[in-house]
């Protein structure tokens, strides 16, 4: 039973890490095939007793609560710092950071973000901000004031896990969104299910048609790899391609490609 208040002290503690999973460009356009385009940051927790939690343990806490404010500016200027300092390895890598509802929702978060750029001299436009569908459908107008605003900074911004919530075609096109992260339920089932294949194929095709990049989760083995690349599929995630792991791993990582 995680307790708010032990959040808090973790959050006050410094018990919070990040680890990061690299992205790759899957076809020659933007950059050569097989380069790095970033990380995506992950939380974990180290608990003093417990030991390493995984997110989906402690992020429902969080999201539901106010923590979640004080905890993705925490994440923001982490990942921030940490992606200036991956420049001197990779100029140009970029960083995913998770954003939840509640974010969207709060006025503030835009200008927060910014002082977090500022403070660490990186370029917005290597910052990207994942949000969820439902997230934005939470509170559609407020919601797309904040992407607006941060959209502004220069900030990159992707829907997640898309094609597991409700967004219309229409709607889609309206949000100041650069990508969108093709959901890993989809992505795991295509090798063995021709439905699944048809259905990433349409999203990539209706991605590309709106002018958005395309970027497919959960990648576990080359075939799929193969298929998402034949599909046009921009950018690829997934174990295949590396998984989840602290600052020094994920330099190496860049140095070896
Ligand atoms: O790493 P793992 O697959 O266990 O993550 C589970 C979930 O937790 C994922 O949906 C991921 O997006 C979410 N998550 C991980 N780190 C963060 C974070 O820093 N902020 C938010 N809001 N969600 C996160
Ligand atoms: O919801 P979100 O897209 O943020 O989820 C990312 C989560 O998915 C991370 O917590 C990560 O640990 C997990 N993940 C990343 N790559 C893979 C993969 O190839 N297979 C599986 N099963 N999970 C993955
Ligand atoms: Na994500």
């Amino acid at each position: 039973l995680l307790l708010r208040g032990e959040l808090r002290t973790a959050l006050a503690q410094g018990q919070f890490l990040l680890h990061l999973q690299p992205k790759i460009f899957l076809n020659d356009g933007l950059q050569p095939a097989g380069s790095p385009m970033g990380f995506e940051a992950l939380a974990r927790w180290m608990h003093p007793e417990r030991g390493l939690i995984p997110p989906g343990r402690f992020i429902p806490v969080i999201e539901v609560s106010d923590l979640i404010h004080p905890f993705t500016l925490w994440v923001v200027d982490q990942a921030v710092a940490c992606c200036a300092r991956l420049q001197a390895v990779h100029p140009g890598v970029g960083m995913a950071v998770n954003v939840s509802a509640r974010n969207l929702l709060d006025d503030h978060f835009p200008g927060q973000v910014g002082d977090a750029l500022q403070r660490h001299g990186l370029a917005p436009a290597l910052l990207e901000l994942e949000v969820t569908e439902s997230a934005i459908m939470a509170d559609p107008a407020r919601a797309l004031d904040t992407l607006h605003a941060l959209s502004a900074l220069g900030v990159r911004l992707s829907i997640d896990d898309f094609g597991t919530g409700y967004s219309s075609f229409a709607y889609l096109n309206r949000l100041p969104v650069n990508a969108l992260k093709i959901d890993q339920s989809f992505v795991a089932g295509m090798a063995a299910d021709t439905d699944m294949r048809a259905i990433v194929r349409s999203i990539i095709e209706m991605s590309h048609t709106l002018g958005l990049l395309v970027i497919a989760e959960g990648i576990e083995t080359q075939e799929t790899l193969d298929l998402l690349r034949d599909m046009g599929c921009d950018v690829g995630q997934g174990y295949f391609i590396g998984r989840p792991a602290p600052e020094l791993s994920a330099q190496a990582w860049l140095r070896r490609r």
